[in-house]
């Protein structure tokens, strides 16, 4: 089982990688505006699991850079996410707004959250 899981993670990586999304491009000023809001998110992920993957894809194609952080190889982000999104589970998107903190769960729901807040006409 684990070598399966191995495997088709590999293929998904792979196939992430030939197919890669191409992001949308944005006025300098705009994107430079846009990068100072997405630095408040971080996405707590893991590098093979097909949902993050979904997300990052999403974030490619709409030119968001956001920190991402791998919650299987790293403990201390683990941890993290652990204690403040209450469980172990990928994506997850932590959003700082005003000092208060949400954390997201569920990659459509992640996704959602981008497109509102990010590219509303698309
Ligand atoms: N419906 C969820 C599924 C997420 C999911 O199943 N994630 C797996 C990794 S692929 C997970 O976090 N499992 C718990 C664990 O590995 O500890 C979504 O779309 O985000």
């Amino acid at each position: 089982m684990v070598v399966i899981r191995w495997i088709l993670g590999k293929i998904i990586l792979f196939l992430d990688t030939v197919f890669s999304p191409t992001g949308i491009k944005r006025p300098t000023e705009q994107q430079a505006a846009i990068d100072t809001q997405t630095a408040q998110l971080t996405l707590y992920q893991y590098l093979a699991c097909p949902f993050c993957v979904k997300v990052r894809r999403a974030m490619k194609r709409q030119s968001l850079n956001i920190e991402t952080r791998d919650a299987k190889r790293d403990s201390q982000f683990r941890e993290e996410l652990l204690q403040g999104g209450g469980k172990l589970k990928v994506p997850c998107l932590r959003v700082e707004e005003d000092g208060d903190i949400r954390w997201i769960y569920e990659s459509s729901n992640i996704i959602s959250y981008l497109k509102q807040s990010f590219c509303p006409d698309q």
